[in-house]
């Protein structure tokens, strides 16, 4: 079998379809290299000490773990020194990271949740990383916070990388999604599916079904609908997964179909939900469109939402293109 590593398909797609620029590239690489860090530091887990709180909280008030600060660290780390990047923004750091002086800029911006799934992380269950790249806008020698709010149309690439029994990295760089393998003895991300497609239809879904109680009218009509079989207005059971990563969630989707949702809820009404809209729904809503689904936050399509700030959230529907359709349309009815 002839093995096309991450390098040689993106050197490929360079040369053959000239959708890659050089700097685009090494980013690229640069990323998939600390991945294969932070994989290694998750796969030591207890061995080398790196499980556990770190006792500190992040901007979103949640009690950051050794392994979201080592993530984070090894993502600057990387990345800061190439001259591919004019900035990069953390969910773990209030402010966007400016390339230090020493080292020449770059014209992109990359953003990052560096280690999605914190709940699992001490419980040997799949955890990732997610990222999305934007361009710095011309002319801006600091970017700020203002430059990084940018629609998610703009994402020259997003990826993510789910640790789990196998380590893999999938990328869009808005021609198709694309799956690579770590082979672990090699230490390279090896092209293990082209093209991955989501089906239209699905009977699966996703959801914390825990905060059922406080989700608005058209969730819960939805969700009753999809609880109620075979005999009830859908006319056919469906199956339920939720593995509390966001990443792992996704990557089923992305392989066996599916609708995921994260709606906003009641139990803090001021917030339009919980995930991230930046580093976590824009990747995720890029990746998942090019895979031919969709992603919607109820009523808007996620990648034309106009940030507010960095951090803000967003509620969040996607996967299978027939459902995520159906549960906007009953938004709207609504
Ligand atoms: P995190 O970035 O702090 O890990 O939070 C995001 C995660 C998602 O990966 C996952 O879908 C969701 O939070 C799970 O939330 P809950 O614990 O409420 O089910
Ligand atoms: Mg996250």
């Amino acid at each position: 079998m002839r093995r096309i590593t991450l390098t040689r398909f993106l050197i490929e797609e360079q040369r053959n379809r000239n959708v890659i620029e050089t700097d685009l590239r090494l980013l690229i690489e640069v990323v998939a290299r600390a991945c294969k860090s932070i994989s290694l530091a998750v796969g030591k887990g207890a061995l080398a000490g790196v499980l556990g709180s770190a006792d500190v909280e992040n901007v979103q008030g949640e009690v950051q773990k050794k392994l979201d600060v080592i993530s984070n660290e090894i993502l600057l780390e990387a990345n800061e020194w190439g001259g591919h990047l004019a900035a990069m923004a953390s969910e773990e750091m209030e402010h966007p990271y400016a390339i230090p002086h020493r080292y020449p800029k770059g014209e992109f911006l990359l953003l990052f949740d560096p280690l999605d799934g914190s709940s699992n992380i001490d419980v040997n269950v799949s955890i990732g990383t997610i990222f999305s790249v934007l361009r710095c806008p011309e002319g801006v020698e600091q970017p700020e916070e203002k430059h990084f709010l940018q629609a998610g149309t703009e994402q020259v690439c997003a990826g993510y990388a789910v640790y789990g029994p196998t380590t893999v990295l999938v990328l869009t760089l808005g021609r198709g999604v694309h799956c690579f393998t770590l082979d672990r003895e090699l230490g390279s991300f090896v092209l293990t599916q082209r093209d991955l497609s989501i089906p239209a239809d699905t009977k699966e879904f996703s959801i914390n079904m825990s905060n059922m109680r406080h989700w608005d009218a058209p969730v819960r009509r939805y969700v009753d609908e999809l609880l109620a079989g075979k005999s009830g207005p859908r006319a056919k059971d469906f199956n339920m997964r939720w593995v509390a990563s966001m990443v792992a969630d996704v990557h089923r989707i992305l392989t066996r179909g599916g609708v995921f949702m994260y709606p906003r809820d009641a139990r803090e009404p001021s917030k339009p939900g919980k995930l991230r809209l930046m580093y976590e729904a824009n990747p995720m809503s890029f990746i998942v469109e090019q895979a031919g689904g969709m992603a919607t936050d109820g009523h808007r399509r996620i990648l034309s939402i106009g940030p507010q700030s960095l951090h803000e959230r967003v509620a969040v529907f996607l996967g299978s293109r027939h459902e995520v359709d159906r549960v906007t349309r009953y938004h709207a009815d609504a």
